[in-house]
């Protein structure tokens, strides 16, 4: 079974955390401070492999785990930058948090990247901390946490040019024809389960992507058959190629046909019909083709579809094939160019969560709860093992205001305030 959309998770490896110590140097007690930094924490990051065509491989693995940096040492030495884990996507992929629904990114071309869970920052090791007052500071931060999410990811297929119709009208031979690409072929309905794309290069040395999609039907916007997943690729193709078969035996009427996938498209998203649409009369080559094609075509020209717009071919004969695809690149040269949504450039400023810095509720016992997304942040960055450290982080959370936060909610001197499983005594 074809995967085109599946949700991952992802988490960036926790920045390493900065050293507490001194320089040991003869007949010099305190020799200094000489705590490293933390190294930074793998990020995981998403990059297009131009061989790649599903996102299968993520069926298998879903989360993505990357490793903390290396803690600071004593010698002023910084701790190990964790490595990245890269993860290969094909072109098209686009990238969503799986639980705001925005877009993170769309990676679109060869060479793109996108970091989806940013590794954290090391910790800063006491060498940082010197200052007049303090000259030998018992001080280190943390490492930052890493971000960690769950994204959804989502294959659109890059193709220019979009074959649609009903199942077995000739879809994939029609590529087969045109292009190197080597898609199944079948006498039966639901042959093509994942659009195959070839490349169609004409004598004049232009060129397009085309793909077959998979056969659409009655209801496929509604999420009949396999079509609403794979209207999806339709979106993006900038000229659609319509095919109808002529196959007097069939038992279908044309019109009806015609009528029925536009409706399907249509209801999908109301933009595709605005798109450079070919129509294409298939299988010409069958016994009492031209007759069915000559009444569709009088149909088609009756509600006003222009006579430039109807082609007729047979995929077995070659018949009116090469004309098509020179009108098809003609029909690409003037339609609209889709501009993708977000690059990777900008993705990392896209994703802003609502955040609230600084929280402050209240347990059952009375002891006042801190909580905030700046809070909880710091308060990871803290090392309190010593009690300059535990200074600093005081420091830290007067400066966001939580000591007014704490006053506005009653709080009063003695009274027991806690952070995860960190508890201190409010003073004031
Ligand atoms: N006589 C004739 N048969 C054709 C022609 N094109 C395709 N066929 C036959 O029609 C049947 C279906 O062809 P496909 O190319 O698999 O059709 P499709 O539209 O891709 O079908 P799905 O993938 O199921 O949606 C196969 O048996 C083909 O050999 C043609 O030009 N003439
Ligand atoms: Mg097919």
């Amino acid at each position: 079974m074809f995967v085109d959309q599946v949700t991952v998770e992802v988490e960036a490896g926790k920045g390493g955390d900065g050293m507490v110590a001194f320089r040991h140097e003869k007949f010099v007690p305190f020799g200094g401070p000489a705590g490293g930094d933390g190294g930074h924490g793998g990020s995981i990051v998403l990059y297009v492999d131009p061989g790649l065509r599903t996102l299968m491989d993520f069926r298998y693995q879903r989360h993505f785990h990357a490793k903390a940096g290396g803690n600071g040492q004593g010698k002023q030495m910084y701790g190990r930058k964790a490595e990245d884990i890269r993860l290969a996507v094909p072109a098209g992929t686009a990238v969503y948090d799986a639980d705001t629904h925005t877009q993170i990114g769309d990676l679109t071309h060869n060479g793109q990247e996108l970091v989806v869970a940013k590794g954290g920052r090391g910790g800063r090791g006491n060498v940082h901390f010197v200052s007049p007052k303090n000259t030998a500071p018992e001080i280190a931060e943390n490492g930052e946490p890493g971000q960690h999410r769950y994204v959804t990811l989502e294959l659109k297929v890059l193709a220019d040019v979009g074959l649609v119709g009903f199942p077995s009208v000739g879809k994939s031979t029609l590529l087969s024809v045109v292009t190197s690409a080597k898609p199944k072929i079948a006498a039966y309905q639901f042959t093509t389960l994942t659009p195959n794309l070839g490349m169609v290069q004409l004598d004049d040395g232009s060129d397009f992507v085309m793909a077959d999609l998979p056969g659409l039907i009655e209801g496929a916007s509604t999420g009949v058959g396999l079509g609403f997943q794979f209207l999806r690729h339709v979106e993006r193709t900038r000229v659609i190629l319509h095919l109808v078969e002529m196959d007097p035996e069939n038992g279908r009427e044309p019109l009806d046909d015609y009528h029925q996938i536009r409706q399907e498209l249509e209801t999908y998203d109301d933009t595709i019909l605005a798109r450079p649409q070919l129509v294409v009369a298939t299988k010409m080559d069958l016994p009492g083709a031209s007759e069915r094609f000559a009444a569709f075509k009088q149909a088609l020209l009756d509600e006003g579809v222009q006579a430039k717009d109807i082609y007729a071919i047979s995929s077995i004969t070659h018949d009116g094939v090469k004309p098509l695809m020179q009108d098809t690149a003609k029909a690409l040269a003037s339609a609209p160019v889709f501009t993708p949504k977000a690059t990777a450039e900008q993705a990392d400023y896209i994703y802003k969560p609502e955040e609230q810095a600084v929280t402050v509720t209240r347990d059952a016992d009375g002891t006042f709860i801190l909580g905030g997304t700046k809070v909880e942040r710091l308060f990871k960055m803290a090392n309190l093992d010593h009690d300059d450290g535990a200074l600093r982080f005081a420091r830290q959370l007067r400066s966001l205001g939580v000591d007014d936060a704490l006053r506005e909610a009653g709080a009063q001197t003695g009274d027991l305030v806690a952070i995860d499983d960190f508890t201190f005594e409010f003073v004031e």
